[in-house]
């Protein structure tokens, strides 16, 4: 358990004895041994398992201390049981909305009931709330406003949106006096698919005040979360929030490591400074004096040996840096300290894009267009993939408009130089796993995609082996969009996908990366197992229009985060390899 979720609990713990109305003295023990927590660099779970007395550490009293044992140990507190008996858990929600707190959450459910958010909103529209003694019309309305906060706020943003929302503040900052350099750090610069808030660390000498407030005066700023001398946070008109760290150039690769993150990945790489007797934080990697006690070090206290940059920061700890998109603690710290770290896959070795569409069904360009659009982006081949006719709202093509695509292709291949056409089709797996093209067509395609758009609500194992039986098909090239997901809207379909991964393998068949960032499907972790199972990848667009093939960089940053290295991407072959491939059967 991190130290974080232990201050979290201990947190809800406090906060639910302050409903309770127990006393200030004991509510405020807690909350001091929360500030003490947060700022601890060990982990409290090495310390109790070396035994060590953790009421040594400031602002922690006994009680707090076998709380926190008891934590570490069991993943309960009794208290907290107890306490959550007579107060329900859910009222922590309630007290962290802005004008709230917890008398007023007391009052709620005491009077109304009220247990949670959407209780509380119902309240509100019923009109009793602004009835309670205490509350009134106006601080009903400046509930209703927190409550829309706490809305926006607990979605995460799809990286693309982070992407667009950010970069006018961005540039606002960057431009702001005395800023050397401004970065993205955390999850947006891990290119995580969706992204909780964005972390911004500007680099500035001597006093951050005046930063901050440029940041916090944005005219997108719908709310300012706080400003201070090295850190401010707001909230954008999106719901987005943005956080600023103002940073000296002595500490700022430090800085970049620390909020860049993941945490998990962070959690690695202390553990690991912290056996070579080193200390890593935002402000640097520091050697420990021998006889220092850890908690009373100040947070730039002891040698200094990196800081400044972060390569630095990995070099003073015997790694190599580590590119941010794999910083997930998946082994990535153990390979730079092999010297064994992938190389990952780029953008520019990308050199066709097999999976797009045109007016023959739902795209919004004619197929001349989108050939020039790649042949544009510098690719050598492509394949248009229009529906087959089970999507007949798109007019998914039937073979006899297959057919007709196919003369207008040999047109275009006579007329079009710099670029190669494959005849393709993005055919439906039907329910029952068979493919929407009968033999004579499939034999005639240079590339088949398959996918799944319909029924994508059956069970496990009925979903498994409905793709088991399509990929068995032996025409098939390329699994497309391989569980169907669209992120923030609808969940992957129920699949074995390591028994999907395995019968790839098996039948060397490629697997597509949909770069589409509302798709990104495989997610990382499983295209990570593609790697280890040896399937090729295939990042395709899926595009709908020319616009859409610049979404390739998604779809690479997501291959990345799966350890890809050029080798394992299918499309990274040049035009004669891929063919190859193509006839790898033959
Ligand atoms: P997000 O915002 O949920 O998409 O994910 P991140 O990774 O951007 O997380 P965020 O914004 O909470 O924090 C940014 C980075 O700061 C995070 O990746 C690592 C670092 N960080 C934040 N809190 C902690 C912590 O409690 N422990 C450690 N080791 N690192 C932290
Ligand atoms: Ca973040
Ligand atoms: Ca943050
Ligand atoms: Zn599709």
């Amino acid at each position: 358990m991190e130290n974080l979720d232990v201050a979290r609990t201990l947190t809800t713990l406090a906060d639910l004895l302050e409903i309770q109305g127990a006393s200030p003295f004991r509510i405020r023990a807690y909350r001091n041994a929360v500030a003490t927590i947060d700022s601890l660099t060990r982990t409290l779970e090495s310390m109790v398992e070396n035994g060590e007395d953790l009421t040594e550490l400031p602002g922690v009293g006994k009680s707090v201390a076998q709380h926190v044992t008891e934590l570490l140990e069991t993943g309960r507190i009794t208290r907290l049981d107890e306490v959550s008996a007579e107060v329900p858990i859910t009222l922590v929600e309630l007290v962290r909305l802005d004008g709230v707190g917890p008398k007023k959450a007391k009052k709620l459910f005491d009077e109304l009931d009220v247990k949670t958010v959407d209780d509380l909103e119902a309240a509100l529209d019923a009109g009793s709330v602004e009835q309670l003694d205490g509350f009134g019309a106006k601080s009903a309305e400046k509930i209703r406003v927190a409550i829309e906060d706490h809305r926006k706020h607990s979605g995460r943003f799809q990286i693309h949106e982070a992407e667009k929302l950010i970069a006018g503040l961005f540039e606002h900052v960057r431009s702001a006096a005395g800023v050397e350099e401004a970065v993205v750090a955390g999850s947006l610069r891990r290119r995580k698919e969706t992204i909780g808030d964005v972390d911004i660390l500007a680099r500035c000498e001597g006093d951050g005040t005046p930063v901050v407030e440029h940041f916090v005066s944005f005219n997108g700023v719908a709310r300012i979360l706080g400003a201070g001398e090295t850190k401010g946070s707001v909230l954008l008109h999106s719901g987005l929030q943005v956080d600023l760290r103002v940073i000296p150039g002595r500490s700022f690769g430090a800085a970049l490591q620390y909020f860049t993150g993941s945490k998990e990945h962070n959690v690695a790489v202390r553990t690991r400074a912290v056996r070579q007797g080193l200390r890593v934080n935002e402000w640097g990697v520091f050697r420990v004096p021998e006889d220092a006690s850890p908690d009373e070090l100040g947070k730039e206290d002891g040698e200094r040996l990196a800081g400044e940059t972060e390569e630095g920061v990995y070099e003073a700890l015997g790694m190599a840096w580590v590119p941010p998109v794999l910083r997930e603690n998946r082994g990535e710290v153990e390979a730079a300290v092999a010297g064994e770290l992938p190389e990952l896959v780029h953008l520019d070795q990308i050199k066709g894009d097999l999976q797009m569409h045109s007016t023959w069904s739902d795209g919004a360009v004619s197929l001349e267009e989108m050939a020039l659009a790649c042949r544009d982006l510098g690719y050598e081949y492509i394949a248009v993939t229009d529906h087959s006719q089970a999507m007949a709202m798109v007019q998914g093509l039937t073979p006899e408009r297959a057919r007709e695509q196919w003369a207008e292709i040999d047109e275009l291949r006579e007329r079009i130089e710099g670029i190669e056409i494959f005849k393709s089709v993005e055919i439906d797996i039907l329910k029952d796993g068979s493919l929407d093209m009968p033999d004579d067509v499939l034999e005639e395609l240079d590339v088949v995609v398959i996918s799944v758009h319909s029924f994508m609500d059956m069970d496990r194992s009925t979903m498994t082996d409905r793709v088991l039986t399509a990929m068995a098909h032996p025409a098939v090239d390329i699994l497309a969009h391989p569980t169907g997901r669209r992120i923030n809207r609808r969940e992957p379909f129920e699949m074995d996908v390591e028994a999907v991964l395995e019968a790839a393998a098996d039948l060397g068949i490629a697997v597509e990366l949909n770069a589409n960032p509302n798709r990104l499907d495989l997610r990382d972790t499983h295209v990570y197992r593609a790697r280890e199972l040896g399937v090729p990848v295939v990042i395709s667009t899926d595009a709908h229009a020319p616009r859409g093939l610049n979404d390739m960089r998604f779809g690479v940053d997501q291959a990345r985060r799966g350890w890809l290295a050029p080798k394992d991407v299918l499309n990274t072959r040049s035009l004669t390899d891929f063919r190859a491939w193509l006839n790898r059967r033959a």
